[in-house]
């Protein structure tokens, strides 16, 4: 199966093509597993064959930093589930991401960002591309007319997560799209914490999506990686120039590989991730121990209705303050004991962390307070295990967060 439906048959569903898009076990033997191909660099029949490669003058493999048959898959695979026409691994969320804008920016242009982003993009717009001629505006997207008034004709990007890297808020894709395309930018949307199987930017207007492929996409903990999708002209220019020439944070076609497994579960993984997650902000949110939660699945969250909207469910990843603030927050996390303690998201195992002192602690105290990362709030990454488990492990952690505020008392 070539991983295309015939002319009159249904469009294939997500889990289908995430197992089989873009490859025909026929054309490897019959492999049933696509081979993994680890060489760096291909021979030339002749040097006008190389000549001709390098000229771009035939289609072709030369090195793998500038493309590989395993990569080449991988990427097929995205571009369809993301609803893209192409797609480009890289090394990490952070090499995807600064391939493409190192691509697309130039001294003098502006950028529009979201006030909350992941604590490394976050530095690398404010800390880098400001060093480079490059003005940086850090503005409220969840307020869709914040951006009209707030565009200008230097304004070359936008750019944004949603849901976004770690207080849940989220932004309207289509709303800000639009906007923003009336004013000729271009928009660049983190689809890490929703995966393509919860929410499809491009399809609501974006220009292009990246990944941190670290995280639901490879599933598992074990590799990083990233991913860029959009439109196949801009693919090849960030390719080209951003990836080749820039960053060169090519990924491993071993990684590739395991991205690949990871697939084929996206669809199981995720249903699971936001049954658990569900449940979990239940628990939390009728908890007395906790002040406030942050999942857009909860009917008291203030963007409910826009995550019914644009998101298939509400994702697996949830933010919550205890009522005794970061104290009873550590308490809280050294109390667990199935939970791990540990940065990342997506993952089978449960995760918590503290974004003001771990994740985001790339940002200072007065620019937490700005762009709206609470000192107390503590951020849960709800894996695969079963629910009764993590249920008790953390309703113990909270009963137990309270202690040091008894003690006090
Ligand atoms: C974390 N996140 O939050 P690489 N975009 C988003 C992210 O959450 C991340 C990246 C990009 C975390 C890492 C420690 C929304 C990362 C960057 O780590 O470069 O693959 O992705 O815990």
């Amino acid at each position: 199966m070539s991983g295309k439906p015939s002319q009159d048959s249904a469009p294939l569903g997500f889990a289908t093509r995430a197992i089989h898009h873009g490859y025909d076990p026929s054309s490897a033997d019959g492999a049933l597993t696509p081979p993994v191909h680890l060489s760096s660099t291909y021979t030339f029949e002749t040097a006008e064959d190389g000549m001709a490669l390098f000229a771009g003058e035939r289609p072709g493999y030369i090195y793998t930093r500038l493309g590989n048959p395993t990569l080449d898959l991988l990427e097929r695979r995205l571009a369809e589930l993301e609803g893209g026409e192409a797609a480009l691994a890289t090394a990490s969320g952070m090499g995807a991401i600064t391939s493409a804008i190192w691509t697309l920016v130039a001294p003098g242009d502006e950028i529009i960002v979201d006030k909350t982003l992941y604590g490394c993009t976050f530095a690398f717009f404010r800390h880098a591309l400001t060093r480079f001629g490059v003005s940086v505006r850090h503005i409220d997207l969840s307020r869709p007319e914040a951006l009209a008034d707030a565009l200008s004709p230097a304004a070359r990007l936008v750019y944004f997560e949603t849901p976004a890297n770690p207080n849940m808020r989220l932004v309207d894709i289509e709303a800000v799209t639009a906007i923003a395309r009336s004013a000729g930018a271009t928009t660049i949307v983190d689809n890490t914490y929703a995966s393509p199987y919860l929410q499809r930017p491009l399809a609501l207007g974006a220009d292009l999506v990246v990944h941190s492929a670290t995280k639901y996409l490879g599933g598992h903990g074990d590799l990083m990686a990233g991913a860029v999708i959009g439109r196949r002209e801009t693919l090849d220019r960030i390719r080209l120039f951003g990836l080749k020439d820039v960053t060169g944070a090519v990924m491993s076609p071993l990684d590739a590989h395991l991205i690949m497994r990871g697939l084929k579960t996206l669809e199981l993984r995720m249903e699971r991730h936001c049954d658990n997650a569900e449940a979990l902000a239940r628990l939390l949110d009728d908890h007395p121990a906790v002040e406030s939660v942050y999942y857009p699945g909860l009917a008291s969250f203030p963007q409910h209705d826009l995550a019914r909207r644009q998101m298939q469910r509400f994702g697996g990843m949830i933010a919550f303050e205890l009522d005794g603030g970061r104290d009873a927050g550590v308490r809280f996390m050294n109390a667990l004991r199935l939970v791990h303690r540990a940065v990342s998201l997506g993952d089978a195992e449960t995760l918590v962390q503290h974004p003001a002192t771990m994740t985001h602690s790339t940002y200072t105290a007065e620019e937490r307070a700005e762009f709206g990362i609470s000192d107390g709030l503590i951020r849960l990454s709800a894996g695969l295990e079963t629910l009764a488990d993590l249920q008790e492990d953390i309703t113990g952690a909270l009963d137990a967060s309270g202690d040091g505020l008894a003690i006090a008392a």
